[in-house]
């Protein structure tokens, strides 16, 4: 769907404050790497990975995203009275119930009129959450909108490693959980309204999104373990990229050239360098935070739209290309004019 009166306010990031590098999970699992004679680092040499970080013990993905939600009020310097909807959009979460909207609702102090809740969808959820506040920003039916979103990845990092440690590991089960180790933590949201409240706000245009649902079996996760086909996702999920960019270019009119800064969905070295190749971008325009970060699920696109921000590699006007993905499959684009 497009929009015309529906802008971003503000964007933000919070890093967590701990960091566990690629050698050190590499030094833990070395018995299990030289065992099935894996070469070098693949979590270096293949996905890029140098790092990921981590909360200190007992910060909850509510707590996280509460953080970021609160950050990102201040800078738009909206009173939360005025929030008709709270979306919280993280894969991580507290409870199965309540919902982890709720608890951010409560942290932050907002309205009784403010509607909240998640939205689920894998590393897509979001653009789903912007999407949905677009609409009822579009409508008039409310007049400022929090997407919010907190991840938090060590306890599957620590098990995997822990599962991975087992002399009866096969290459094929190595394999299949390798992408459990490329996961991060992090945190970010984002404050939309409607133009004529902020003029001086950032366009948010809408896109198109594409399913290929056949694929749901690639990636599949627990809180304790993720099982990840990875070659046959970046094979599938491209595909669907494609796909997907064949309907933004008929109904956002892009050309991949026009576009000033592309933001996708951060997986790995192997995912953005295939990007890169297959839809000939420029890859100054692609910015990348999986080196530092790894994979942070929905948090990666605000995160990296925050991160180019604030170091002023955005003008006034730059047209900026919003491109997720997530496990399912789904794919979203969408625009964002400065
Ligand atoms: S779900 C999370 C997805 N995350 C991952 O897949 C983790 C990161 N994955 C990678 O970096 C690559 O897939 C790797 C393979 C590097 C693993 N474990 O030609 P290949 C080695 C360990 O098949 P590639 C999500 O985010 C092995 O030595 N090592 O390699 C949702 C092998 O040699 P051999 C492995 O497929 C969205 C060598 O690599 C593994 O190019 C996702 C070459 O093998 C493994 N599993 O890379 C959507 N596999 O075969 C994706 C291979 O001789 C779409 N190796 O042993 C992305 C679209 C981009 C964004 C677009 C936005 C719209």
């Amino acid at each position: 769907m497009l929009f015309e009166n529906v802008v971003i306010k503000s964007v933000v990031s919070v890093d967590p404050p701990n960091t566990m590098s690629s050698e050190e999970v590499y030094d833990r699992l070395e018995s299990t790497f030289k065992r099935l004679r894996v070469p070098g680092n693949p979590l270096i040499d293949l996905a890029g990975i140098q790092e990921r970080r981590y909360w200190d013990d007992g910060v909850q993905p509510s707590d996280a995203a509460t953080m970021a939600g609160r950050k990102a009020l201040q800078q738009a310097d909206v009173d939360p009275g005025r929030v008709g909807i709270l979306i919280n959009t993280s894969v991580s979460r507290d409870f199965l119930e309540p919902s982890t909207a709720c608890l951010v609702h409560n942290n932050l102090k907002l309205g009784n009129t403010c509607e909240s809740f998640d939205v689920g969808n894998a590393c897509l959820a979001f653009i789903n959450g912007m999407s949905i506040a677009g609409r009822m920003l579009e409508r008039g039916e409310i007049d400022y909108a929090l997407i919010v979103n907190g991840e938090s990845s060590r306890e599957i990092n620590e098990t995997t490693i822990r599962r991975l440690l087992e002399p009866s590991v096969t290459r094929k089960q190595f394999k299949g959980e390798f992408a459990s180790l490329t996961l991060g933590s992090g945190a970010a949201a984002m404050v939309m309204t409607r133009r004529e409240l902020e003029p001086e706000g950032h366009a948010y245009k809408g896109g198109v999104s594409r399913a290929a649902t056949q694929f749901n079996n690639l990636c599949r996760g627990w809180n304790h373990q993720m099982w990840t086909d990875t070659r046959s996702l970046l094979t599938e999920g491209m595909k669907l990229a494609n796909l997907t960019y064949t309907a933004a270019r008929t109904v956002l009119g892009w050309v991949m050239h026009d576009l000033d800064h592309i933001v996708i969905h951060q997986v790995s070295k192997a995912h953005t360098d295939s990007f890169i190749s297959k839809f000939g971008v420029d890859p100054a325009r692609v910015y990348r935070i999986f080196p530092k970060l790894g994979n942070i699920g929905p948090a990666s696109i605000p995160t990296v739209l925050s991160r180019i921000v604030d170091e002023g590699r955005v003008q006034r006007g730059d047209k900026i290309a919003l491109m997720g993905i997530g496990s399912g499959l789904n794919c979203s684009m969408a625009e964002v004019v400065w």
